[in-house]
């Protein structure tokens, strides 16, 4: 049959089941090209996503960053064919980076055809930063759920800064979409149980429910009541028999919209793989391509000319754009309107939106930034940064965060008048309290920092473990997150092994793009913050004592400015010119200044540097790099107490790295510094055996 020159006598209905099964032919007919993919689910709900996009959604294709636009995530982001389809057949265009909208397609035809191949815009899985239009990147099963509650959490906490009486500046919706995978995760329980605590009624997960993943059916390994469970969380839990049946998922799409203080969420019973003769409803069609038979077979089922590819029949693009295109224009220029006279009757408050889309920081962002005064007793780096994390609250309108149940400890508590608490009834307090859930909490600031809130997430270093696949996607996102994480090292003493970090640092460290810094002073912990707070698009992680660290005397010293360099000279030799290099991190910094005085005492020329990051310092200029750690001094002694992992790339072959290379102990902190040799002398005697003075 032919499909063209048809769609002017065709019904709305028609024109409905066209553009679904183009939706379904895309899917099939791009993994089929590209050898891999997963055509099973996309063909199973190109219904929903369809219903979702045309008939339910507020989003302009012509301006995928309109900040009241609706959300959609993917979560079982195996299905990304379904996006790339939805995409391109909704004409929507790209944008980048610097947030200017482009003139070309999002996803064009040709990226389809090219789907997974090598700087193709129709990527394996959902790349946000990547792929315009794609709200959060999603893959790993269970993220896109749990990251879609802090979409959720940042509408309302806008809704409630920046709504007025007849303004209703941010009033969108979050759909997502997700399948077994996700719902047996972990974090999606975690995010779930904190949503329905939260009563977030402007989020809808719509479940898959095919009763397939990879192994065959769930009936392997999942076989609970999950209506129940969600009904438990307090979600108002609705169902749809029939994955193709649009009406009813419109119908139960209403409901959502009219239901208060709950989150929804939908069942959707589905086949996999539907319409195809030998495959639908079998682990066969998740992951791998039907095969050259099977497709025509399908496409007979469908009524599809057999042999076409990647066809997209004339009225498919334009029932779209009739659809979500004229809606969404519709309402992108009512809300263009209202802004307009907003930002007449409220100024300041249209200049924060317009600032923090751009993440953008205010006007003396850094006023209340505090310095601190020499002190040999010293601050310990959480409570320097709890003096500085409400500082910025306080001047930045738009930053908050909270802990996973460690507030008091991680000192990450925002105290002054008016912060409030994140609550159902209070959506605008600054302090959310993600009770404890580190690996939704991370995934709950990525989608806080997704919506343009600048946010943080605190726990035990110890339990960043805990968070680090959602830390993981921050870095690939390219989301000026920030993670604050106290308690670094042995400083937990007597909690013993299970709380002393070890390899964390090193495997944070690992992460492309993400930014760790561990400062080694209350000063350093406020340049850390000035630093932080200026990126735009790199997360990053903040490693803080839970013990005094000295505040180092910045006449003698250095300033610690040069934190924003990643690592400076902190002290040298009268004359400079040194014959050793102690580097240090944290609370090592006063141990590597202790043995620094010892060694100058007996007359040898041994310099400091601080070094509270990594990779900021691997992103300097070679020049300074060679200044920091001159290439002609070979005796250079690293100081951590982490893993040694990695330090050899500073200290060279002939340097030494004290560091760890065991677990911990129980023990009080002094004890455990003995023991694990964190100790002036031994510095000192390290250094020398090195100069060969013993
Ligand atoms: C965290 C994580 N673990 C494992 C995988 C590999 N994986 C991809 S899809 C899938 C099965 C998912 O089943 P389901 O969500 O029911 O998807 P369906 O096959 O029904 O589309 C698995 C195990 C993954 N992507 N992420
Ligand atoms: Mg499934």
């Amino acid at each position: 049959m032919s499909l063209t020159n048809v769609a002017e006598t065709m019904t709305e209905s028609e024109l409905d089941q066209l553009s679904v099964d183009t939706i379904r032919t895309l899917a099939i007919d791009a993994v089929q090209q590209a050898k891999s993919g997963h055509p099973g689910t996309p063909m199973a709900l190109a219904p929903l996503v369809f219903t979702i996009w045309n008939r339910m959604m507020r989003f302009d294709p012509m301006d995928p960053i309109w900040p009241n636009r609706d959300r959609f995530v993917l979560s079982n982001g195996h299905a990304s064919m379904l996006l790339w389809s939805v995409l391109h057949l909704t004409g929507t265009r790209a944008v980048n980076a610097d947030y200017e909208r482009l003139g070309q397609p999002s996803v064009s035809l040709e990226d389809i055809r090219r789907f997974r191949q090598i700087g193709s815009k129709a990527p394996g899985h959902p790349e946000y930063h990547w792929v315009s239009g794609v709200e959060t990147t999603t893959g790993p099963l269970g993220q896109g759920v749990a990251t879609s509650v802090g979409m959720a959490i940042a509408q309302k906490w806008l809704a409630e800064r920046y709504n007025r009486p007849g303004f209703a500046i941010f009033d969108y919706d979050i759909y997502v979409v997700c399948g077994d995978g996700c719902l047996m995760e972990g974090v999606a329980a975690e995010a779930a149980s904190l949503a329905g605590h939260l009563g977030l009624d402007n989020l809808c997960w719509v479940y898959d429910n095919n009763h397939i993943t990879i192994e065959g059916q769930t009936s392997l390994a999942f076989t609970e009541d999950v209506a129940t469970r969600f009904l438990a969380y307090g979600w108002n839990v609705l169902r749809v028999s029939d994955a193709n049946d649009l009406d009813r998922i419109q119908q139960a799409l209403g409901v959502f919209q009219t239901t208060k203080a709950r989150p929804t969420f939908l069942i959707l019973d589905s086949h996999i793989g539907y319409g195809s003769p030998h495959k639908q409803d079998s682990a066969a069609a998740h992951g791998e391509p039907l095969g050259d038979e099977e497709v025509r077979l399908t496409k007979r089922r469908y009524e599809w000319p057999e042999e076409a590819q990647f066809l997209v029949p004339d009225g498919v693009r334009e029932h779209f754009a009739a659809g979500v295109g004229a809606r969404g224009a519709a309402a992108r220029s009512r809300w263009t309107a209202l802004f307009a006279s907003y930002r007449a009757t409220y100024p300041e408050l249209a200049s924060e939106i317009d600032q923090m889309q751009r993440r953008d920081l205010p006007a003396g962002w850094d006023r209340n930034l505090p310095v601190f005064p020499a002190d040999a007793k010293g601050i310990a780096g959480r409570d320097a940064s709890g003096k500085v994390l409400n500082g910025l609250a306080q001047s930045i309108p738009w930053f908050l965060g909270g802990s996973a149940d460690l507030g008091p400890s991680n000192k990450t508590t925002l105290t002054y008048d008016g912060a409030g608490s994140f609550q159902a009834g209070n959506p605008g307090g600054k302090n959310l309290h993600f009770g404890v859930r580190e690996h939704a909490m991370a995934a709950v600031v990525n989608g806080l920092s997704l919506s343009k809130v600048r946010a943080f997430g605190a726990t035990f270093f110890i339990f960043s473990d805990y968070a680090r696949p959602a830390i993981r996607l921050s870095a690939l996102m390219e989301l000026p997150t920030i993670f604050v994480f106290t308690h670094d090292a042995l400083g937990d003493g007597e909690d013993g092994p299970t709380h002393q970090p070890v390899e964390h640092l090193a495997s944070l460290r690992a992460i492309p793009g993400l930014v760790t810094l561990r400062p080694g002073d209350a000063n350093e912990v406020v340049e850390a913050y000035r630093y932080v707070m200026q990126l735009r698009h790199q997360p990053a992680v903040l490693v803080l004592s839970r013990q005094p660290l000295p505040t180092l005397d910045r006449r003698i010293y250095a300033p610690a400015a040069g934190v924003a360099r990643g690592a400076y000279v902190l002290a040298d030799p009268p004359g400079g010119n040194p014959e050793v290099v102690l580097i240090a991190s944290g609370s090592e910094l006063s141990l590597a200044v202790q043995a620094h005085d010892r060694l100058l005492a007996e007359g040898i020329r041994s310099r400091v540097v601080s070094m509270p990051s990594w990779e900021i310092f691997d992103h300097q200029t070679p020049a300074y790099r060679d200044s920091v750690l001159p290439p002609t001094v070979k005796a250079r002694v690293a100081v951590e107490q982490a893993s040694t992992f990695g330090w050899e790339r500073y200290v060279g072959s002939s340097g030494h790295v004290i560091g760890m290379r065991t677990f911990g102990a129980s023990a009080p902190l002094k004890a455990l510094q003995t023991k694990f040799g964190f100790e002036p002398d031994r510095v000192a005697a390290v250094a020398k055996e090195l100069l060969g003075k013993p």
